[in-house]
């Protein structure tokens, strides 16, 4: 092939999405509760070890270039969209109307609000540093977004605490941290009751988001679970209004299964928000798109979900590689991360319908004959052949994945 001149790369990659075929309309997309982050849109490629690779990109061209893809929702911090120092001022004011304009013209909902508490200087030491001031400066920006919030008609909030922790050990007290931390939220919680009733909305959903490493060295709420069991750690004024929002990716960075993460937050009835998104295990925060590392495991993660009701939204929290370009990130990063989501989804469907899988799973629960239940080996001689079920039936899993229950075979 000769090399293609820099003028026809875009109508080249254009015609090769096209070529893809499988893409569902904007009508289909939009109905399903999937929102885009505006930070994941404008994300420019950046981080510790990389300069930008992507020119940054406002609300208005997110908002619209979401609206034409049919991503209904939109999710933002309040940093990705008002300067740091016009926080509370009027300006952030002017900035949230423009935002409601677009969100209207474009036919898009804000489902989401979440307070940036890593990124600028004043978060060194964390939200719940020692310093009283920045702790009452973390109550003024967690009310402040609670505000927002409100204003674009929201119904959840996501705090990310990943500035919680240190770098170096000693002069962190951890319990007396946590114990600040909760009294940020606290904060959260009692605006969100006020401004509620005033406005006669429900209440915001307070959706915690753990990660287990970045950006501090030592993380003080790394998982899920860590922070189930601080939700109920009678730390929080209102344990009630405070769930969480896994993030896939960060239940296998430590090593865990997001299935069975999941499940835990399911059955404390706190699973209430959910970042989509895909990587490896033990290693950073890549961000990949959804289905493009672990498609089988996303699979039993949805049928998970579609088994349990879920009925919260599907955050395409990820980040465009920095390999894709400015219209790269509209023309192909979204459309394809939604569609794989709607082919899971709907493949997870085929699951729980399978007759196969629902034969095998039904059978491994009616169990062998009966037998005493007090002698081990009788017990294991009456399933011995029917445990092989388990084997088979992610084998079928499998086969729907790729097709192949549809009679579809792969080879020359
Ligand atoms: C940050 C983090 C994400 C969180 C965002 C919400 S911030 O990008 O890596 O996983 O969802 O604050
Ligand atoms: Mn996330
Ligand atoms: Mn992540």
């Amino acid at each position: 092939m000769k090399p293609v001149p820099v003028k026809k790369q875009q109508v080249l990659v254009d015609r090769l999405m096209k070529a893809c075929g499988g893409a569902y309309s904007p009508k289909t997309r939009r109905k399903y509760f999937i929102s885009g982050p505006q930070w994941a849109a404008a994300y420019q490629g950046q981080a510790l070890f990389h300069a930008p690779t992507r020119q940054p990109v406002g609300f208005e061209e997110v908002i619209g270039e979401y609206s034409k893809i049919g991503i209904g929702h939109w999710v933002t911090h309040d940093s990705d969209v008002i300067p740091t120092e016009a926080m509370g001022k009027d300006e952030q004011w002017q900035i949230v109307e423009s935002i409601k304009k677009s969100l209207k013209k474009h036919g898009l909902e804000c489902s989401m609000v979440t307070t940036e508490t890593f990124f600028h200087a004043v978060w060194a030491a964390s939200p719940a540093a020692e310093s009283p001031q920045v702790r009452e400066y973390a109550a003024h920006r967690v009310r402040n977004t609670v505000d927002i919030g409100h204003e674009l008609g929201a119904q959840f909030a996501v705090y990310w605490p990943g500035s919680l922790g240190y770098y170096t050990q000693g002069a962190v007290e951890e319990t007396e941290t946590l114990r600040w931390y909760a009294e940020a939220l606290n904060a959260a919680c009692e605006r969100d009751i006020e401004v509620a009733r005033k406005k006669k909305r429900a209440p915001l959903k307070h959706c915690l988001e753990a990660k287990p490493f970045e950006p501090q060295a030592e993380i003080l709420l790394p998982t899920s679970d860590a922070m189930l069991a601080f939700i109920s750690s009678g730390l929080l004024s209102h344990p009630e209004m405070v769930g969480l929002n896994p993030e896939y990716l960060h239940e296998l960075m430590w090593g865990g299964a997001p299935r069975a993460a999941l499940a835990r937050a399911l059955v404390a009835g706190k699973l209430w928000h959910f970042d989509i998104n895909d990587g490896y295990r033990l290693k950073h925060d890549v961000d990949i798109a959804i289905g493009l590392v672990n498609p089988l495991d996303w699979l039993n993660v949805l049928v998970m979900l579609r088994s349990h009701n879920y009925k919260g939204p599907f955050n395409l929290d990820y980040k465009p590689p920095r390999t894709t370009s400015n219209s790269g990130v509209f023309a192909v990063s979204f459309p394809t991360a939604v569609d794989r989501f709607i082919t899971l989804w709907e493949m997870a469907g085929e699951v729980m319908e399978d007759k196969i899988v629902q034969e095998a799973i039904a059978a491994l629960k009616a169990g062998g004959p009966p037998v005493d239940t007090h002698d081990a080996d009788a017990i294991a001689a009456a399933h011995r052949e029917l445990l092989t079920l388990h084997e088979l039936v992610a084998h079928r899993i499998f086969q729907i994945l790729v097709g192949a229950h549809r009679g579809r075979t792969y080879s020359a």
